[in-house]
C-alpha cells in the first residue's frame, strides 16, 4: 500500500453520561478496550481506541460523560471530556435518543459552538426508539448545530456502527497511520486492568458504591510460566466502604476480583493470579497522586 494513500485521524465521541460512547467506541474497535456500565460518569479519563477501515487508521477517543460537575472530581472529568473534543480532527456528538434532547444534551450543543472541529452527530439507541422520532430529533439538533452528518446508530446492536466507521474512514485527512496495523489501543495493559476491575466492582456493588472508588495496579509481574502475577489496590472513602467492597466474608471481594481475573487473563491470553487489597483513603477525590494514575489533570479547586 502506498504510503500517501493512506488517511489517518482522531475522532473524539463527546456526550451526557450514559449516552454510550464507550460501548460505540468498542464497537468500533471491535474488542473491549473501554468499561461500560448502567451508572453515569462511569469513564474518567481520555481513552484511545484504534481501528483500520480501509486505508483509513481512525483514532477513537473515549471521554467522560459531560454534565454539570459540582466535586472536584467532575470537573477534572468534564475538563477533560471537552479537551478531547479540541483536539480531535471530528468531534461525533452521541446522543442518547431514548432520554432525547433533554436539558443536559441541549447544555452540550450549546457548547459545540466553541469546537472547531467538524461535528456529526451521532443518535445512539436507536432500539429504543421509534423513526418519526428520531428524524424529529435530528432535525431539532441540525437546527442548532451545522453538522457534516447524522447518523442513527445502535452501539450496543451493532446498527448502522460499520455505516458510521466508514463515513469517517473517507473523512479523516490523508496521512499516514499512527500507529501499527493491529494495534487496538493506547493505553498500558496494567491500565485496563485497573479499569475492567473497577467495571466489576461497578456490576457487583452498584447499589451501595456510587463513584467512590478508584482502582490501580501496584504490581504487573510476569513469571516464570509466562503467567502474571497483578496486584491492585482499590481505595474507597471510608471504613464503611471498605466493608462493602469486601462482602460478607469476603464474599464481594473474591468475586469481584474472581470477574475481573477471567477477563483480564482473556485479553492477556495468559494465566492471571489476581490479588486485590482495599485501601480507605479518606478524601482521595481531592489527592492529586490519585489523579495522576487516573491520567487526569488535577483541578486546583
Ligand atoms: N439499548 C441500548 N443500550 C445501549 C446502547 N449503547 C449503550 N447502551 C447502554 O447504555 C449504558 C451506558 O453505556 P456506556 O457505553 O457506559 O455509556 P458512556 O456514554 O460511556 O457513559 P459514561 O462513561 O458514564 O459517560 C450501558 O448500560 C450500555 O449497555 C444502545 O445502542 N442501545
Ligand atoms: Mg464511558
Amino acid at each position: 500500500m502506498a504510503e500517501n494513500d493512506t488517511r489517518c485521524g482522531f475522532v473524539a465521541l463527546i456526550g451526557a453520561p450514559n449516552a454510550g460512547k464507550s460501548t460505540l467506541l468498542n464497537a468500533l474497535v471491535g474488542s473491549k478496550v473501554t468499561i461500560v456500565s448502567r451508572k453515569v460518569q462511569t469513564t474518567r479519563a481520555l481513552i484511545r481506541g484504534i481501528a483500520v477501515d480501509g486505508q483509513s487508521q481512525l483514532i477513537f477517543v473515549d471521554t467522560p460523560g459531560i454534565f454539570a460537575p459540582r466535586r472536584r472530581l467532575d470537573r477534572a472529568m468534564v475538563a477533560t471530556a471537552w479537551s478531547g473534543a479540541h483536539d480531535a480532527d471530528l468531534v461525533g456528538v452521541l446522543i442518547d435518543a431514548r432520554k432525547g434532547l433533554d436539558e443536559e444534551a441541549d447544555a452540550i450543543l450549546d457548547k459545540l459552538a466553541e469546537v472547531r472541529a467538524p461535528k456529526i452527530l451521532i443518535l445512539n439507541k436507536i432500539d429504543m426508539v421509534d423513526k418519526p422520532t428520531l428524524l424529529g430529533m435530528t432535525k431539532t439538533a441540525n437546527a442548532k448545530v451545522a453538522f457534516e452528518a447524522s447518523f442513527m446508530i445502535s452501539a450496543l446492536k451493532g446498527d448502522d456502527v460499520a455505516d458510521l466507521k466508514g463515513w469517517l474512514a473517507a473523512r479523516v485527512p490523508p496521512g499516514p497511520w499512527l500507529y501499527p496495523a493491529d494495534q487496538m489501543s493506547d493505553a498500558p495493559l496494567r491500565q485496563l486492568a485497573a479499569e475492567i476491575t473497577r467495571e466489576k466492582l461497578f456490576e457487583r456493588l452498584h447499589q451501595e458504591l456510587p463513584y467512590q472508588a478508584t482502582v490501580e495496579t501496584d504490581v504487573w509481574k510476569e513469571l516464570r510460566k509466562g503467567d502474571i502475577r497483578i496486584e491492585q489496590t482499590i481505595y474507597v472513602e471510608r471504613d464503611s466502604q471498605r466493608k462493602i467492597v469486601l462482602g460478607k466474608g469476603g464474599q464481594a471481594i473474591k468475586a469481584i476480583g474472581e470477574a475481573a481475573r477471567k477477563e483480564i487473563a482473556t485479553i492477556v491470553e495468559a494465566k492471571v493470579h489476581l490479588f486485590l487489597f482495599v485501601k480507605v483513603r479518606e478524601g482521595w477525590g481531592d489527592d492529586p497522586e490519585r489523579y495522576r494514575a487516573m491520567g487526569l489533570e488535577f483541578p486546583k479547586e
